[in-house]
C-alpha cells in the first residue's frame, strides 16, 4: 500500500525522551484513540504514540463523527500523569497549544485557540483535541490524548459539504503539502517541553500562553450546552484555572462553564 507518512522518518532525529520513545504506525485503524486505549491496557508506557494515515471511525467528543482522509496527521499519546481526574482538562489546552505554537512557528500560520478544543486558522478548524480518561477512584490511570490535524488534503474534496465553511487544512491555507513526518516531530517536542512546564511551574503559564492566542476572549459568544440542549449568549470573558469559560451573559451575570459536551460559536 503506498504511504504518506515515511515511517522510518517518524522518530528520526526526535529531541524527546518521553513523548514518541514507542511509536505504533498503522495504515488505516478505527481511531487512534480506540487504539491507544487498547495500548494502555497491556501497559505501553507513559509517552507511547498510536499514529495512523486513515481512520474509518475517528472520533470528536460524545462521538460525533471526525473525517479522517489520508493525508491528516490522525494521532494519540498515552499519559500517565498523576493528576487528579478533574485536572486532565489541562491536557487539552496544552495540546491545543502545542499544535497552534507549532503551525506558528512551522508555518508562519496565525494559528488561534479556541475553546475548549480546537485550532482555528483563519477562523476554521484546523485541528481538534480528544481527551480520554481512565480512572480508577480518584485516581487517573491513563489518559489517551488524540490529535487530528488536518494537513495535507483540501477539504473541498475530501470533507462533506456542511464543513467546508467551518473547516480548513494546511494544504487550504498554504497552497502546498507539508512533511507530515516533521510536523510529528515538532509537535512531539513541543508537548513534551509544555508538558515539563506543567510539571515544574502548574498551568498557569500553559494557560496564559494558550489565552494569548485565543482571539475570541472578548467577543460575542454562543455556547451549546449538551448538543440540541441549553444555548446561552454572551460576552467570552476569560478562562479560569479550572478550564472553565467566563461569561458575562446578557442580563449582566456571571456564568462559569465547565469542559464538557459544549460548543462555542464566535460572532465576528
Ligand atoms: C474534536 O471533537 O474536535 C476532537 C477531534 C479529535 C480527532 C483526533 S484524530 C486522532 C484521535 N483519534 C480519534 O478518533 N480522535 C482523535 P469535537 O469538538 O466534538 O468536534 C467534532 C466536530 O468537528 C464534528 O461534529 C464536525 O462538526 C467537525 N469535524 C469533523 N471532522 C472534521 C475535520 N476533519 N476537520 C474539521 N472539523 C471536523
Amino acid at each position: 500500500m503506498p504511504t504518506t507518512i515515511k515511517v522510518d522518518k517518524l522518530q528520526e532525529g526526535l529531541k524527546t525522551k518521553l513523548f514518541g520513545k514507542y511509536i505504533f504506525f498503522s495504515h488505516e485503524v478505527d481511531s487512534t484513540n480506540n487504539w491507544a486505549k487498547k495500548l494502555a491496557e497491556v501497559d505501553a508506557p507513559d509517552g507511547t504514540v498510536a499514529i495512523a494515515e486513515t481512520q474509518t471511525a475517528g472520533r470528536g467528543r460524545l462521538n460525533r463523527k471526525w473525517y479522517s482522509p489520508k493525508g491528516g496527521l490522525w494521532f494519540s499519546v498515552i499519559l500517565r500523569p498523576s493528576f487528579k481526574p478533574s485536572e486532565t482538562v489541562k491536557l487539552v489546552f496544552l495540546a491545543s497549544l502545542a499544535v497552534a505554537e507549532t503551525l506558528r512557528e512551522l508555518y508562519r500560520l496565525k494559528a488561534e485557540t479556541k475553546w475548549p478544543n480546537d485550532v482555528l486558522v483563519g477562523g476554521r478548524k484546523v485541528c481538534g483535541v480528544l481527551c480520554e480518561t481512565k480512572t480508577v477512584g480518584e485516581k487517573v490511570e491513563y489518559v489517551v490524548l488524540g490529535i487530528g490535524v488536518n494537513a495535507n488534503f483540501n477539504v473541498d474534496k475530501e470533507l462533506p459539504k456542511e464543513l467546508r465553511e467551518t473547516a480548513t487544512s494546511l494544504e487550504n491555507v498554504l497552497g502546498r503539502k507539508v512533511a507530515l513526518e516533521e510536523l510529528f516531530k515538532a509537535l512531539l517536542e513541543k508537548m513534551e517541553w509544555l508538558h515539563q512546564v506543567l510539571l515544574k511551574e502548574g498551568f498557569t503559564p500553559i494557560l496564559e500562553k494558550w489565552k494569548g492566542y485565543a482571539t475570541f476572549l472578548g467577543c460575542e459568544v454562543e455556547v451549546f450546552i449538551g448538543g440540541e440542549g441549553e444555548k446561552l449568549e454572551g460576552t467570552a470573558l476569560d478562562i479560569d484555572t479550572d478550564g472553565a469559560l467566563i461569561l458575562r451573559l446578557k442580563d449582566g451575570s456571571i456564568r462559569r462553564v465547565f469542559v464538557g459536551d459544549l460548543s462555542l460559536k464566535i460572532r465576528r
